[in-house]
C-alpha cells in the first residue's frame, strides 16, 4: 500500500447535513418536498446530477431552462458555503486526524477524490489541507462517480499505480468507482450498502493504519 485516497463528505467530515439544508432551502422555493431519505440518495453525486434527481423526484424535470437550473445550483451553493464557513478542526470525523498522522509517519501518500468543488475550502477550515499530496479537481473530470476517473486521476497525480492504492468511501457510487479503478476499497457505513468493498468499518474511528495494513495483506495473499 503506497497511497490512501480519501472521499471527503462522510469520510473526513460530515457535510451531508449541510448539503441537506441547502437543497431543502432550494426545493422549498420550487415547491418540491425534500427529506433526509432523498438526501441519502445524493451522497457522492455531483451538484448537477443532484439537482436533476431532485427535479425528477418532484416531477419538474422539464420545467426549468438550463439558465434557471444554473441559477438554482448557484443559490444552493451560496447557502451551502455560508454553512461550511463555520467548520473548524473540531468537525473532523473521529479517527481521521490520527489516521492522517499515521500515514504521514509511514510516508504513505495521501490523496483526495471528492466530487465537491468546495473540497479545498473545507480542508482549509479543517486545517488539514497541507496533509494532502494531491487533490483532484472534480470540475476537470468528464465523468462523476461511479466512473473510476476521479480515483484514477488521484493515483496519477500521486504517481502511484492504482493497484498500490487503497481508497475510502461512504457512498455506493464511490465504492463502485474504487473497484472499477482496480484499488482496494474501504467502505464506511452499513455492510449492506457497501457492496463490493474489500473492507467495511461501521465508523471512521475504526480506521487505523494497522487495520488497513492487515486487511491489505490478507487481500493480497488471497489474490495470488
Ligand atoms: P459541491 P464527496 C459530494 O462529496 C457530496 O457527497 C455530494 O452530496 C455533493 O453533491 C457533491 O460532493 C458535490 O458537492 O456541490 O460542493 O460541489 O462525498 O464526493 O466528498
Ligand atoms: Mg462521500
Amino acid at each position: 500500500m503506497r497511497a490512501v485516497i480519501f472521499d471527503l463528505d462522510g469520510v473526513i467530515t460530515d457535510t451531508a447535513e449541510y448539503h441537506f439544508l441547502a437543497w431543502k432551502h432550494i426545493a422549498e422555493q420550487i415547491d418540491i418536498l425534500f427529506d433526509r431519505d432523498m438526501n441519502e440518495r445524493l451522497k457522492g453525486i455531483s451538484r448537477e446530477a443532484s439537482l436533476e434527481r431532485i427535479l425528477i423526484f418532484g416531477g419538474a424535470e422539464k420545467k426549468y431552462t438550463n439558465a434557471e437550473k444554473q441559477e438554482l445550483m448557484h443559490q444552493k451553493n451560496q447557502y451551502y458555503q455560508t454553512l461550511i464557513s463555520k467548520l473548524t478542526p473540531e468537525d473532523l470525523l473521529p479517527g481521521i486526524g490520527r489516521l492522517l498522522c499515521q500515514l504521514k509517519n509511514e510516508n504513505i501518500k495521501i490523496g483526495l477524490a471528492s466530487s465537491s468543488r468546495n473540497a479545498p475550502e473545507i480542508l482549509r477550515h479543517l486545517a488539514i489541507i497541507d496533509d494532502f499530496d494531491a487533490i483532484v479537481d472534480p470540475a476537470a473530470l468528464a465523468k462523476g462517480k461511479p466512473d473510476p476517473e476521479i480515483f484514477l486521476t488521484a493515483a496519477a497525480l500521486l504517481d502511484v499505480s492504482p493497484a498500490d492504492c487503497a481508497a475510502i468511501e461512504d457512498a455506493e457510487a464511490g465504492i463502485s468507482a474504487i473497484k472499477s479503478a482496480g484499488m482496494f476499497a474501504v467502505g464506511v457505513g452499513q455492510e449492506q450498502s457497501m457492496l463490493g468493498a474489500d473492507l467495511v468499518v461501521r465508523q471512521t474511528s475504526d480506521l487505523t493504519l494497522e487495520l488497513l495494513h492487515g486487511e491489505w495483506e490478507q487481500h493480497r495473499i488471497k489474490s495470488i
